[in-house]
């Protein structure tokens, strides 16, 4: 008996990066099967296919992957591939997903959001490019969810995800493998291990804060075990299923131990971090915080001493809300730049389709044509191959990309949990004043021009509106509003704000500074204080 009936669940609609709920949502009857059985329709079924299954390793992953097992099993799957322990890092599953040529995988994380009984859990699907589900296949998901009657579970004992190797389950082969091989292996055919393994003998000090999240193993394997880095290089590297109660989001406000460290004195030369699933990235020098779209800048202009990118990029794409500080460096090399809605999926196509090699948001995420995600340990990997590359410092290496380019000083502004309606309601009066801003004198500026932004895919004709308010000013300055799809809790109001500078002068301002012009035209534009009656954001990036 493999079939039980069940009723549709409501609320089952993939966000910016899958489906994520509190754990204890996820844990209730049927809701993670309902989820996944409408998942498996969505795609065709799972018959005869090959997937691939891993986690960040957060509370309910190893339970969670058990009952995917068998549902998979239930569902007439060939085989699964999983991550030892249920552990895979989104990267390391993306990776998988493409070598093994899988149908497509799993991914058992809520990303950067905190683990736990109390906190949060998500299910995610990605396509056998190995990239996030595009919108197309996570509304057919959604839609099943809302009709399912029935799903598949074979009545079988939990499978051991312990053990490497394969073992049967029903008709079904499970292949446990060991998460890390061969994604570090995918690493050393990129970067110039060579020249990293000399840095560190030369008394490179770096510090990798893996935040008891799943990067621990993989950057314990590859910084110290195969380039030489001291033991306790990497920091907080068991991965916890609570995260040691941390909140595995790496930026300046949750990677405060580090941060502390990388400002102190006597910091390490170089210092990085990494979020719950591994696929964002904080990068830091000795006294030097790189914004992350400074950090998308900095590595399209230097990429090509990177022996996986000698002879160049394709070409480069950010998300909207993303400064555009990598548009400047694609217009000095000749590139084409391309700017997407929020989130991973939209980098898909133009990836596959050859047309970029190099992604990035402002999020902490950046990545390349080497898998179909972001990867956080390829971005430090990259920093650490042009630090070797240049000698140059962190500092350094900003403050020249700053004189050669200009700098564009960089925000984001983040209110978290607000009520959802306040938040809409605030959001809909914006957008009945979108067309009449034009002209407004605010603060010192004046309004150039504002949208929301609607994007059409290059590749496969594809629209996806209501991505992001933006207001543009005369002069380059801007601000971009839109709402979070990830978040578990209300919402979250995310204000995205830039302003260009092209120096010589002026290019060693606080941002918050730099960029508070804006922020009080924003606040007389939108009324953000006024309407949430919220005194400063949760949050500054
Ligand atoms: C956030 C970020 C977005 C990122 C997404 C998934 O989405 O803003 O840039 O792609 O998280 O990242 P939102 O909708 O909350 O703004 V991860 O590392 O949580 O998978
Ligand atoms: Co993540």
């Amino acid at each position: 008996m493999t079939r039980h009936a069940t009723q549709p669940i409501d609320g089952q609609k993939p966000g910016t990066s899958g489906l994520r709920k509190k754990t204890r949502v996820f844990m209730q009857p049927n809701y993670l099967e309902n989820f996944v059985q409408s998942t498996f329709d969505a795609i065709g079924g799972v018959r005869g296919k090959t997937l691939v299954l891993g986690g960040d390793g957060r509370y309910f992953g190893r339970e969670a992957a058990s009952t995917i097992l068998k549902m998979a099993a239930a569902n007439g799957a060939a085989r699964v591939i999983v991550g030892q322990g249920a552990w895979l890092s989104t990267p390391a599953a993306s990776n998988l997903i493409r070598q093994r040529q899988a149908d497509g995988g799993i991914i058992l994380s809520a990303s950067h959001n905190p683990g736990g009984p109390d906190e949060d859990f998500g299910v995610k699907y990605n396509s056998a490019n190995g990239g996030p589900a595009p919108e197309s296949i996570t509304s057919a998901i959604h839609k099943r969810t809302q009709e399912i009657s029935e799903y598949h579970v074979l009545d079988a004992a939990d499978p051991d995800l312990d053990s490497l190797g394969e073992t049967p389950l029903g008709e079904m082969t499970v292949e446990v493998v060991d998460p890390v091989s061969a994604y570090a292996d995918l690493m050393e055919t990129i970067f110039d291990f060579n020249a990293l393994q000399d840095v560190f003998k030369a008394g490179f000090r770096m510090r990798m804060d893996s935040m008891c999240a799943i990067t621990g193993p993989y950057a314990v394997e590859i910084f110290e075990n195969r380039l030489g880095a001291p033991a306790g290089t990497v920091t907080h590297g068991t991965p916890l299923p609570d995260f040691g109660g941390m909140h595995p989001d790496p930026n300046p406000t949750w990677a405060h131990e580090l941060m502390d460290e990388m400002m102190g004195e006597n910091s390490p030369d170089f210092g990085a971090a990494s979020d719950g699933d591994g696929d964002r990235n904080m990068i830091l020098g000795a006294g030097t915080y790189v914004s992350p779209s400074d950090s998308l800048a900095v590595l399209a202009a230097n990429a090509h001493l990177v022996p996986g990118y000698k002879d160049g990029l394709k070409g480069v794409a950010r998300s909207m809300p993303t400064s555009a500080a990598a548009d400047r460096v694609a217009e000095a090399l000749g590139l084409d730049c391309y700017e997407t809605p929020t989130g991973w999926k939209f980098f898909g196509n133009l990836m596959d389709a050859g047309r970029v090699s190099l992604c990035g948001e402002e999020s902490f995420g950046t990545g390349s044509d080497h898998v179909r995600e972001k990867d956080g340990l390829w971005a430090v990997l990259m920093w650490l191959n042009i630090l070797a590359a240049r000698k140059m410092s962190v500092a350094e290496i900003m403050a020249d990309h700053f004189a050669r380019y200009g700098r564009n000083y960089y925000s984001r502004h983040d209110y978290e949990a607000l009520p959802t309606e306040q938040a809409e309601a605030m959001l809909d009066v914006l957008r009945a004043r979108l067309g009449e801003l034009k002209g407004t004198q605010v603060e010192g500026l004046t309004v150039e021009s504002s949208d929301e932004f609607s994007y059409t895919d290059p590749v496969d004709g594809s629209i996806a509106e209501g991505q992001g308010f933006r207001i543009l000013f005369e002069g380059g300055s801007r601000v971009v509003l839109r709402l979070s799809g990830t978040g578990t809790e209300g919402a979250t109001l995310r204000v995205y704000l830039e302003r260009y500078a092209p120096g010589p002068d002026g290019l060693d301002h606080d941002p918050q500074e730099a960029l508070s012009p804006i922020i009080r035209a924003t606040e007389a534009l939108v009324g953000i204080r006024e309407r949430t009656g919220r005194e400063k954001p949760d949050v500054i990036t």
